[in-house]
């Protein structure tokens, strides 16, 4: 692995919303790196794999490019290229490899208040704002509407009491901007998230062998934060009543309890989040001594 080609690039957002948990992620999955002076480049100590540190806009066309292999993007983002290199070239650009759990938001429409535009069927022949005109279009088109789309790069929220759009299209989260601007929300058109991309090249062996062995660690790593080790002590007689309400688990191992007849310690995995309301329901039907303990790392 000296070569230098054989090293394996990602592009991450290098200050934004998604940087500091696409680094986490790549910590979590083993990597310790050291940054260049420029900042620009974090180099794997551990394992042959470097981050670049680029604006997200660019992430997209790195990877379709081939200068990295692996990307990290909001799905806003990276829908928005793939339709635009998508006119310039009729082959998908890239592989969506994995949606991740973080950098959620949706893509929706918004109207003033006041305006008389309540959905998207009032806004044929209309001006809308928006930093994701090939997203838009494409959405107009699959709805037969004709409207004009005007782009901004920043400040959408401001064209329509500029005077320069009749509504919006634009990133929502809390829905906090829409309210301050006095505009009301209205269809999404995009759920999004950060997700992974892969490039559309056939790689080397032995560097399809590390993003493979990557990629794995990252689907360790999502399981394990939506999993939980859960022990409890029950009867026997509610065995199966228990064991349906376990969320998202295989089959519970049952283990004797010195000096009782009538209870066995249950030990399970559950790949999903374990509320409250589940252990309450657990006691309810006779589970005793209940833990829930988080799950450090897991290979399927
Ligand atoms: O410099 P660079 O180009 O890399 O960064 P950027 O400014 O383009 O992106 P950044 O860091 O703001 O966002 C990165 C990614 O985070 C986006 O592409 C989305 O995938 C995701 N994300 C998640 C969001 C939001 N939530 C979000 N709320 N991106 C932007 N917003 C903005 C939105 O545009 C609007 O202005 O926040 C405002 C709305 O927020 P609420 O909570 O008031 O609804
Ligand atoms: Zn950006």
């Amino acid at each position: 692995m000296s070569d230098k080609t054989a090293r394996i690039k990602v592009a991450i957002q290098k200050s934004g919303r998604l940087t500091e948990q696409s680094l986490d992620l790549l910590q979590r999955c083993g990597l310790k790196y050291t940054k260049g002076p420029d900042q620009l480049i974090a180099f794997g100590e551990n394992m042959p794999v470097d981050v670049l540190l680029v604006r997200d806009d660019d992430i997209p066309g790195l990877v379709r490019d081939d200068v990295c292999d692996l990307g990290i993007a909001g799905l806003n983002i990276v829908e928005e290229k793939r339709l635009h290199f998508l006119e310039q070239e009729p082959a998908e650009p890239f592989r969506i490899i994995r949606a991740l759990d973080y950098g959620q938001c949706r893509l929706a429409f918004a109207y003033p208040d006041g305006s008389p535009l309540r959905t998207v069927a009032d806004l044929a022949g209309r001006r809308i704002a928006t930093s994701y005109p090939s997203i838009v279009r494409d959405y107009l088109r699959r709805q037969n509407l004709s409207a004009t789309v005007v782009e901004f790069s920043g400040a959408v929220e401001i064209a329509p009491s500029l005077g320069r759009a009749d509504a919006i299209c634009d990133l929502v989260s809390t829905g906090a901007t829409l309210v301050a601007n006095k505009l009301r929300e209205g269809e999404t058109i995009l759920e999004s998230r950060a997700v992974i991309l892969q490039t559309p090249v056939e790689v080397p062996p032995e560097k399809a062998d590390w993003i493979n062995r990557l990629l794995q660690r990252v689907e360790g790593v999502m399981q394990v934060r939506e999993s939980k080790y859960i022990m409890m002590h029950a009867p026997k007689a509610a065995l199966a009543k228990i064991a349906a309400l376990l969320p998202g688990s295989e089959a519970p191992t049952v283990l004797p309890l010195d000096g009782r007849d009538d209870l066995v310690a249950v030990h399970v995995v559950c790949r999903e989040n374990v509320f409250w309301e589940t252990l309450e329901s657990l006691k309810a039907a006779g589970a005793t001594s209940l833990l829930v303990l988080p799950v450090e790392k897991m290979l399927a």
